[in-house]
């Protein structure tokens, strides 16, 4: 080999390292420690119907608290230290977030006493990594991570792709479900979901929060059944709260608000969320109604402009009556 081809194969080499560190710079992986616990839940912390300023009103009077089974965040492989989420987030699991071209692992134990596992909507996934317990018409095998036996743990890997992201006329993040689907409709009617957010790519800051707003919140419209269908068991709530007891909806003047909405539960589930006081933008246009049916997500944008407590409810009747209400403030 003459000088010449020595210099270009060191030339070549330094490129690729190059391109390879470049490309190793910009990877970056979210970590997510989980645990599925059994929980005490109650659904009116306050004991009272704080939009009507009364008891809770019946059936519901003496049964706000049920045992559920929740995602549980934990800062660590440790799982030792919980880790805390905002009030509003209730019953749901942990956010997880991710930029476009981000990895997302899930560091998963099963606390509880049955076979749960996550199975996230919207990221991309191999068979192993779904989080789903079902056999294929071909004879396809459930996947490494379909279930997770009480004690076991599990590490799933999921990719956030550019069709994870925000489409052309999304905001610059949006929403998607997690939960368990070993028997699905039994264990996301225990509790077990929660929401990812995926950023648009070059739109999010380090910690995958979106640049564009000052603030998120996210509502889910359910009607957990605690008694087999009995009324008394219909907590008709939002994140897990009725009656006007979901806490922690509180915005500043003049900010600009995400509100990422879902969906989840039986065909009892049709929810219509509805503002006071202010209206949404959804996909270019303007409307202060959002309709959620199981499984639904959406993801609006508000200018938070117009200072005072609302009222943030399902406009269904029977559910307003049930107790499928809360109230938002903007601070001035
Ligand atoms: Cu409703």
């Amino acid at each position: 080999m003459n000088t010449k081809a020595v210099l270009l194969v060191t030339l070549g080499v330094f490129s690729v390292v190059l391109l390879f560190g470049a490309n190793s710079a910009a990877q970056v992986t979210r970590h997510y420690y989980i645990a599925a616990e059994n929980v005490n839940w109650e659904y009116a912390p306050s004991g009272r119907d704080l939009i009507h300023s009364s008891l809770i009103p019946k059936p519901w009077t003496n049964f706000t608290r049920w045992k559920k089974t929740r995602y549980v965040e934990y800062t660590d492989g440790t799982f030792t230290a919980p880790k805390a989420q905002p009030p509003w987030l209730g019953v749901l699991g942990p956010i997880i977030r991710a930029e476009v071209g981000d990895t997302i692992q899930v560091h998963f134990v099963n606390r509880a006493d049955g076979s749960f596992g996550i199975h996230p909507h919207g990221v991309r996934y191999t068979k192993d990594n779904e989080g789903a317990h079902y056999f294929g018409f071909d004879g396809t095998a459930p996947g490494a991570g379909a279930q997770v036996a009480p004690g076991g743990s599990f590490t799933y890997t999921w990719i956030a792709d550019d069709d994870s992201g925000p489409g052309p006329s999304d905001p610059n993040s949006i929403v998607w479900w997690y939960h368990s689907h070993v028997d699905e409709p039994q264990e996301t009617n225990a509790g077990l979901l929660g929401p990812i957010i995926i950023t648009r790519k070059g739109m999010a800051n380090a910690d995958a929060t979106p640049k564009d707003v000052n603030r998120e919140f996210v509502t889910m419209f359910m009607i957990f059944d605690e008694a087999a269908g009995a009324e008394r068991g219909l907590m008709h709530s939002i994140n897990g709260f009725i009656f006007g007891n979901l806490p922690g909806l509180v915005m500043n003047l003049g900010e600009k608000v995400r509100w990422y909405l879902l969906g989840m539960g039986n065909e009892i589930d049709l929810h219509s969320g509805h503002w006071h006081g202010k209206t949404v933008r959804f996909h270019g246009r303007q409307t202060d109604v959002i309709e959620l049916l199981p499984g639904s997500m959406a993801t609006v944008d508000m200018n938070a402009d117009n200072a005072g407590t609302w009222l943030y409810h399902c406009h269904v009747a029977d559910h307003i009556d049930a107790g499928m209400i809360a109230t938002y403030t903007i601070q001035p």
